[in-house]
C-alpha cells in the first residue's frame, strides 16, 4: 500500500528538504525531476532540468530515467508520458495541478466546432487544427487525427507557417491571445482572425467572416496573463523612460502591442540575460518566474519589475509543493508509484503524431 499523503501535509519545508534530497540520492539515475519556470522556488530548487514546456518535453523524450517527476501542470506530464518510452513513468506530484486555460477547450466542444465548420468548408483540406501545448492529450490527438499540429509559445510562428503551407486556414485553440498575437506579427490583419463564440450557432460569425478568416480563434485565455494592462506599460514608461518592456504572447493584444519584445518564457529569460548591465525591464509573465529573474539579474545590475501592481501567480502550478514532492519521492523509494499520468494508447499514438510534427520543424 502506498504511503498516505496526510502526514506529509503538515511537514515543514526544511524537513521536506532533507527528505527530498535523501530520496533523490536513493533513487539516483532512476529519477529525473523536471521543473517549469512558473514553479515556486521551494520546488524549483530540486529540479534536475528547468525550462519551458517545449524544452522539458524534449528532456523527457531524451531522458534515461525510469521515473519522470514533472513539477508543472497536468498537460505537461501528459506530454512527458506521450514522448517518453513505454517503460518510463510520468508522475505529477499533485494530480489536481491543472491549467485553467487548457480546460477552456475540450474534445466535445472542439469536435462540435469542427462539425459546424464542415457545413461550410472542406475542413480536412481547408483547415489545419493547431493546439497550443497547454491542452489535454485528447485535443493533441484530435490535431494528429486531422492533419494538425501542436505549438508552444516558443514556436507558434513557425508552426503557423507550416500550417498555412498545408491548408488555407487555421483553427487555433485554446488561447486566443497567442493565436492573435502570433498571427498579427506574421502580417495577418485583425479582421482575418475571428473569435469563435461557442455559445452561438456558427460561433456568432457570418458566412463571409468565416470564409475570409485566416485564423479561427478559440475564446480561451490565461487569467494569470490577463492581469497585465496597457496602463501598466504606460506607467512604467513614464517612470523609467529608458526602461524596456517584454511580454508573454498570452498577454492581451494591447499589452503586446505596447511592448518592445514579445515571446515565450525561454525568450524572456534569454533576452533579459543578454541585455547590458544597467538595463531595466518590465516583464509581463507569471510572478514566480519574474521574481526569480529579478533576483538572478540583480548582481549584474539589471533591474526586473513585474508588470502589474497586483501579484498574480499560476495557482494551479502552485499546488505542487515540497510536501507533495516529498510524498511522491518517498513512495517511489518504498516501491509505490503514486500519481502516474497515463494517456490512453489510441490518444497517445495520435497525439504523438501532432507533437512530432512540431518537433520536426523546430
Ligand atoms: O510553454 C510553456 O512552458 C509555457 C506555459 C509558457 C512559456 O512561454 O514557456
Ligand atoms: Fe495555464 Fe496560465 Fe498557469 Fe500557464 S500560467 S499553466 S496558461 S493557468
Amino acid at each position: 500500500m502506498s504511503l498516505p499523503i496526510e502526514p506529509y501535509l503538515s511537514l515543514p519545508n526544511n524537513e521536506c528538504a532533507e527528505r527530498i534530497l535523501a530520496a533523490k540520492a536513493t533513487l539516483g539515475k532512476q529519477l529525473v525531476i523536471l521543473g517549469h519556470h512558473y514553479q515556486r522556488q521551494e520546488v524549483f530548487q530540486y529540479a534536475d532540468f528547468t525550462g519551458d514546456s517545449l524544452k522539458l518535453s524534449r528532456q523527457a523524450a531524451q531522458s534515461e530515467a525510469h521515473y519522470i517527476v514533472f513539477c508543472g501542470v497536468h498537460f505537461m506530464a501528459e506530454v512527458a508520458d506521450i514522448l517518453s518510452r513505454d517503460e518510463q513513468i510520468a508522475i505529477l506530484p499533485d494530480v489536481t495541478a491543472g491549467c485553467s486555460m487548457a480546460d477552456m477547450a475540450n474534445l466535445s466542444n472542439v469536435t462540435r466546432v469542427w462539425r459546424e465548420l464542415a457545413e461550410l468548408l472542406e475542413v480536412e483540406t481547408q483547415i489545419t487544427p493547431v493546439t497550443y501545448i497547454n491542452s489535454a492529450a485528447n485535443l493533441k490527438a484530435f490535431c494528429g487525427e486531422h492533419g494538425g499540429i501542436v505549438c508552444t509559445s516558443s514556436n507558434a510562428r513557425k508552426v503557423l507557417e507550416w500550417s498555412f503551407a498545408q491548408r488555407d486556414k487555421v483553427l487555433f485553440f485554446p488561447d486566443q491571445h497567442l493565436g492573435r498575437n502570433t498571427g498579427y506579427r506574421m502580417g495577418i490583419p485583425l479582421d482575418q482572425m475571428v473569435l469563435w463564440d461557442f455559445s452561438k450557432p456558427m460561433g456568432g460569425l457570418t458566412v463571409q467572416q468565416i470564409q475570409q478568416a485566416k485564423i479561427i480563434l478559440w475564446s480561451g485565455f490565461c487569467g494569470v496573463h490577463q492581469v497585465f494592462q496597457p496602463q501598466d506599460v504606460d506607467n512604467f514608461r513614464k517612470q523609467y523612460p529608458n526602461g524596456q518592456v517584454i511580454a508573454h504572447p498570452e498577454c492581451s493584444f494591447e499589452v503586446c502591442q505596447k511592448s518592445d519584445a514579445v515571446g515565450s518564457t525561454e525568450f524572456i529569460i534569454k533576452t533579459v540575460q543578454d541585455s547590458p548591465p544597467g538595463t531595466r525591464w518590465l516583464v509581463g509573465t507569471e510572478l514566480n518566474l519574474v521574481q526569480r529573474l529579478a533576483r538572478d539579474m540583480l548582481p549584474d545590475h539589471k533591474f526586473v519589475h513585474y508588470m502589474s501592481p497586483y501579484e498574480c501567480m499560476c495557482s494551479t502550478m502552485y499546488r505542487i509543493d515540497p510536501q507533495h514532492l516529498c510524498w511522491t519521492l518517498e513512495n517511489l523509494v518504498a516501491g509505490h508509484i503514486v500519481n502516474a499520468i497515463r494517456v490512453a494508447e489510441r490518444e497517445k499514438v495520435l497525439a504523438k503524431q501532432a507533437l512530432q510534427a512540431m518537433l520536426a520543424i523546430v
